[in-house]
């Protein structure tokens, strides 16, 4: 059997890690630092494609002919825009800039109302969707896109970079909001109305293609002496979390991918686009093994790493194992916040800290302010734990489902705290792991593409057994 390289680019870091089902390791962790520039926030990715290639070097000087494969994935909706010649027309900006603000309204109105555009794509409404940034692109930057002649996802951009192929992988293009979930095709309808030029996007392919070999010069420059293929894996983050849930054969598993967002739902045959999965704010995303992704964005631990960034950034030292002793200490505190608020979805900035929101927020819901880093946890944690209990019961709605346990799968699963608040809160039996579930996602599909395992269920199955799961009892 082959070892695989899962690059896994995340919100606070990236890493680069070799392995199979049985077992992963990370040899590369990096910073993935975004970077203002005069005021926009934009992805560092040369610096980033720089520490990908230490990691394969890392990977190839240990593992050497091992390896067989390579597979990107990063968070979706993020893209880079290219000439004819293949190079960036700009730098790549990132979904939490603010130049989509008040975008959604504008742009449905343009298409004929938030029904048609949910009809046609499934996605709902997050104001950094990639038609929200195109949109400000063509608006904003006129000259610059229409000297666009690809569309990329990150990815798929990475793996340019790599093989020289450019492919749009059909996951990460599903989280766009320019993808139609029946067709199975790019939203031509809506991209004609937009008066986006159609040559941007270009053939949609399948998780699991083989895209192509390194590139010569990079196989130099990373110490690759065989032949190794990229493989355009589960590209999106959350497709590879969710090819990792260790779920039971025949069982139809309720998850979270929990990490700086928490993504709750289930996989489905059909996309709903029913009013109701509208106007609960749920989406219909594209699973590695082609299913529905029927899911619902919950802010996650973004707002909490963003407390601990600022505390950071106030020269304080956090220990997590503090912080949880502290946040146990604080569980009298009564306020909580709703991470659905979009007030939590920007970073820290000057003037406006996560801390400072999330005093307005109990303020204004007539709470206590927490007074101590620990109350802001339980003010943060409970409010998830709400916010998921909330959205099982509209999913239960609206799929005619009922579920007695939850997958809780990704980084954010090492918070036992939450995973027991959760278990309380839904009265479901939690299991928890595996923690690696994107990286051991990407590993899958791309097993799946050597044809290693015959099914995404096989390798679930192996999960199941390999990998270290904790269960929670309400
Ligand atoms: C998680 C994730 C979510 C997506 C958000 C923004 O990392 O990919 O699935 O909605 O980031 O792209």
């Amino acid at each position: 059997m082959k070892k695989h390289i899962a690059i896994d680019l995340g919100a606070s870091n990236g890493r680069v890690i070799v392995g199979d089902l049985k077992e992963c390791t990370v040899v590369h962790r990096f910073i993935t630092n975004n970077e203002l520039v005069l005021g926009e926030l934009h992805w560092n990715l040369l610096g980033l494609f720089s520490e990908i290639k230490v990691g394969l070097k890392k990977a190839f000087s240990l593992y050497g002919e091992e390896i067989g494969s390579i597979g990107i994935d990063t968070w979706g909706v993020d893209y880079g825009l290219l000439d004819a010649s293949g190079a960036l027309v700009s730098l790549c900006y990132h979904y939490r800039d603010s130049r989509t603000d008040g975008l959604i309204e504008e742009v449905s109105e343009k298409l004929g109302g938030k029904q048609r555009v949910f009809a046609e794509t499934g996605i709902a409404f997050q104001p950094f969707n990639t038609l929200y940034q195109l949109a400000a692109m063509q608006r904003d930057r006129p000259d610059v896109f229409r000297a666009a002649r690809h569309y990329l996802s990150v990815p798929d951009l990475l793996a340019y970079w790599l093989t020289g192929v450019m492919k749009n992988e059909r996951t990460h293009a599903s989280t766009t909001q320019l993808y139609n979930p029946f067709t199975r095709d790019w939203a031509w309808d809506l991209i004609d109305d937009m008066q986006f030029d159609r040559t941007l996007f270009c053939e949609i392919v399948d998780s699991g293609t083989v895209i192509a070999p390194l590139i010569d010069s990079v196989c130099h420059e990373v110490g690759c002496v065989s032949t190794v293929v990229v493989i355009a894996s589960a590209a999106h983050d959350t497709a590879s979390a969710v090819a990792a849930v260790p779920a039971a054969e025949n069982e139809v598993p309720l998850y979270i991918s929990s990490g700086t967002w928490s993504l709750l739902g289930v996989e489905l045959d059909q996309p709903i686009v029913s009013a109701k999965a509208m106007e609960s704010g749920f989406t219909n995303e594209i699973a590695a093994n082609g299913k529905i992704r029927f899911l619902k964005n919950i802010m996650g631990m973004w707002i909490q790493q963003e407390c601990v960034r600022h505390w950071e950034s106030e020269g304080e030292c956090i220990s997590w194992k503090e912080l949880d002793g502290q946040t146990l200490d604080c569980q009298s505190y009564e306020g909580y916040i709703d991470p659905s608020d979009n007030r939590f979805l920007k970073p820290n900035s000057f003037g406006n800290l996560m801390v400072d929101r999330i005093d307005a927020w109990c303020v204004e819901q007539g709470m206590p302010k927490p007074a101590k880093k620990g109350e802001y946890m339980v003010a943060i944690y409970r409010g998830l734990a709400k916010a998921y209990a909330l959205s099982i019961g509209q999913l239960e709605a609206i799929t005619g489902s009922h579920f007695t346990s939850l997958y809780i799968i990704g980084g954010g699963c090492k918070n036992e705290i939450l995973d027991q608040w959760t278990a309380n809160e839904t009265g479901l039996t939690v299991y928890a792991g595996p923690v690696e579930a994107t990286a051991l996602g990407n590993i899958v599909v791309q097993m799946l593409a050597t044809g290693e395992i015959e099914s995404l269920q096989e390798g679930r199955k192996t999960i199941r057994v390999t990998q270290s799961v904790t269960c929670f009892k309400p």
